[in-house]
């Protein structure tokens, strides 16, 4: 198991250009949340579904790692083996910047998934309603992301990790989407050492031993290389 777990989220993506979640002009007070990020609201309004996740993904194309990323892709060469990422982020920035150990436990962008026979394939840059899936030809795809109120992706690969963690880290997430929230106490509860980098305090702090206030590509690199000594 690795050493070092790193649980990311919309803030680490921040300075990208990528909008957060919560923060002033938020994704979710354009959307709200139950509208585009549930499976009642993809069933009540698939075309709205898709206008919000291809708005993201045309987004995403656009957008570059920041020194957060690369440097958290640095980490994971100097301790190989050690080092997983768990993002709550649907972005592939991590893997941009060479980050290869990356477990997405909200699902990814880039991947479509077919509601009929479970088929996976990557996404096109504009998903539709009318697009038919690639296995079995019916018309019930959806974007590979998880909504709220279903299973997050490798629950146990990331319950495992915890439970052997040294460090545990939380870089740019608000510590407010269970069970992303609850897992810097498990580590804690289990021997792990947790550092908070966020811009300011989140909901989770609490469950931290040590925080570094400031933005992500300024406190993660700092981090890094405090840790590469
Ligand atoms: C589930 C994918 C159960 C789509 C997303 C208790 C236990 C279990 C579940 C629940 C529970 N209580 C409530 C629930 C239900 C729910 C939940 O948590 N609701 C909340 C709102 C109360 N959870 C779920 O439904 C989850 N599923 O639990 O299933 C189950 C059990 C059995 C059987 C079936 C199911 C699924 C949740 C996943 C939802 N999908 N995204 C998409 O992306 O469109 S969540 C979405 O919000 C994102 O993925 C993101 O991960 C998540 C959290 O957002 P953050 O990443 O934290 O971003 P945010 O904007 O909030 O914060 C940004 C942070 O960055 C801030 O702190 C800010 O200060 C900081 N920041 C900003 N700029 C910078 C910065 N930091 C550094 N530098 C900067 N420059």
């Amino acid at each position: 198991m690795e050493k070092i777990v790193i649980l990311t989220g919309a803030g680490i993506s921040a300075e990208s250009g990528l909008g957060t979640f919560r923060g002033a002009g938020g994704l979710w007070e354009q959307y709200p949340l139950e509208d585009v990020a549930t499976p009642e609201g993809f069933a009540r309004d698939p075309v709205l579904v898709h206008e919000f996740y291809n708005a993201r993904r045309a987004q995403v194309a656009a957008a570059r790692p920041n020194p957060a990323h690369r440097a958290l892709a640095r980490l994971e060469d100097a301790r190989a083996g050690e080092v997983l990422i768990v993002t709550q982020n649907i972005d592939a920035l991590h893997e941009a910047a060479g980050s290869r150990n990356v477990l997405h436990m909200h699902g990814e962008l880039s991947r479509a998934l077919c509601r009929a026979c479970g088929a996976r394939w990557d996404a096109p840059e504009q998903m539709s309603a009318q697009d038919v899936c690639p296995g079995c030809g019916a018309a019930l795809t959806r974007p590979d992301v998880v909504w709220f109120g279903e299973m997050p992706y490798g629950m146990d690969r990331i319950e495992a990790a915890l439970a052997g963690a040294e460090i545990f880290a939380a870089i740019g997430t608000s510590g407010q989407v269970w069970p992303a929230a609850g897992f810097a106490r498990l580590a804690h509860e289990m021997g792990a050492h947790t550092v908070e980098l966020n811009l300011e305090p989140s909901a989770a702090s609490a469950d931290f031993h040590e925080h570094r206030q400031g933005r992500a590509s300024e406190v993660v690199p700092e981090w890094v290389a405090e840790l590469l000594g």
